[in-house]
């Protein structure tokens, strides 16, 4: 059979992703969950291991003609563990909830009793929110960050962590600038005799290169995403103790998972290679100092942040002072060119769908090579657009700038 192009067979879909390209090139993306995986990835996502089964694990498959795909989920597994220094990993999860859920459903069992951090204080939906299938079969305790400081209570998870004696403590967030005590949370578990689970999906790639505290030497198990600061394929992965691999592995195939996506974890393991690189830390040391620039930016122009700053890859706009909310922002800036999500700030009076801030992050302005200078500029152009929102003359001059930094900057 001859095999035809994606032009000649799908039009429509091969139009659609020329106007993605054209979107992700031609825009400052600064979602902080976000960020561009290397041609070498993308064409490992690409392969023919799409046509794989292999249901099972290296060596024990229930499918034949596994060798292939047997080897490139070894080479995940080892790189992995080599970038975590890990005991073991699963790189089957199709996504981190589905990492987070195989934790869950190894080690829970229905109505036991979790703890995360709320979701309106920067947690993830799948630690526990009432939308999610972790507020529906589990007890749900929440701890926030304290109102002043905007730095995780940790007196509160303390004091909640022994009240209501938890099976499970999670730890990590979708939307914290700040260090997470790994320590200190497994202090709290010992304490109340809980598990610890790190969901580190934001802050993989700084766990990696060692600019954020690892959560390896405190925590049973640790789950990320593989495509934010890692800067890998969409996935996840599940890491723990030696003693806890069997349990987990189970849970991940047969216990939610069938077939494991071979290309993706090719693709996963090109990205766990190249995250083993010098260059790799460096952009991560160049994420944070962006981060950290763009926030000292943003804090002269008068804009408030939450926790005044950032330690991390993101930073949250408290956006009440401007008396505009975070969906008018999202969309006036995405206007110009700029695009960042709409997110609840702590203690915040709106809902979900309109908020008073926005989330901003430098993982993929980083890795198109943008530098200080340039978030300075990014600043800037923020601040114009923000406070002249309804102006659409002004919108107009900014995206102009947007586009000649992106020209500046070009990638793929
Ligand atoms: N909630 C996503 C984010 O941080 O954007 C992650 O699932």
């Amino acid at each position: 059979m001859k095999m035809k192009s994606l032009k000649e067979v799908d039009p429509d879909i091969y139009e659609l992703i020329l106007q993605e390209k054209k979107r992700e090139t031609s825009k400052i993306l600064m979602i902080a969950s976000e960020n561009y995986a290397s041609k070498a990835i993308m064409e490992a996502q690409g392969s023919l291991f799409t046509n794989k089964y292999a249901e099972g694990y290296p060596g024990r498959r229930y499918y034949g003609g596994c060798e292939y795909a047997d080897e490139v989920e070894r080479l995940a597994q080892e790189r992995a563990k080599k970038l975590f220094n890990v005991e073991h990993v699963n790189v089957q999860p199709h996504s981190g909830t589905q990492a987070n859920m195989a934790v869950y459903f190894a080690m829970l069992q229905p109505g036991d009793t979790i703890m995360g951090m709320s979701l309106p204080h920067g947690g993830h939906l799948s630690h526990g929110s009432p939308v999610n299938f972790t507020g529906k079969l589990y007890k749900t305790v929440f701890y926030g960050v304290n109102k002043e400081t905007g730095y995780i209570d940790m007196e509160e998870v303390r004091r909640l962590a022994h009240e209501h004696k938890p099976k499970i403590i999670i730890t990590g967030a979708s939307a914290y600038p700040r260090i997470i005590d790994f320590k200190a949370f497994a202090e709290i578990a010992k304490e109340v005799g809980a598990y610890l689970m790190a969901d580190i999906a934001h802050i993989a790639g700084l766990i990696a290169t060692g600019l954020h505290p690892s959560p390896v030497p405190y925590s049973d198990f640790i789950t990320t995403t593989t495509h934010k600061t890692l800067r890998g394929p969409r996935g996840g992965i599940v890491m723990c103790k030696a003693n806890y691999a069997k349990a987990i592995d189970k849970a991940v195939f047969p216990g939610i998972q069938g077939g494991p996506l071979v290309h993706v974890i090719a693709a996963k393991a090109v990205a766990f290679q190249e995250a083993l690189s010098e260059d790799f830390k460096e952009y991560q040391q160049r994420v944070i100092k962006n981060a950290k620039t763009l926030a000292e930016a943003l804090k002269k122009k008068g804009f408030k942040l939450v926790s005044d700053g950032t330690d991390n890859h993101l930073m949250l706009v408290d956006l009440t002072n401007f008396n505009i909310t975070g969906k008018e922002a999202e969309e006036a800036l995405d206007k110009a060119g700029i695009t960042v999500n709409k997110n609840t700030i702590p203690f915040d009076t709106k809902p979900p769908t309109v908020t008073s801030g926005i989330r901003i992050g430098t993982p993929s302005v980083t890795t198109r090579g943008m530098g200080e200078q340039e978030m300075e500029e990014i600043a800037e152009i923020i601040e114009r657009v923000i406070k002249n929102i309804s102006n659409e003359s002004v919108i107009k001059d900014m995206k102009k700038k947007v586009q000649s930094l992106c020209k500046r900057f070009p990638i793929y």
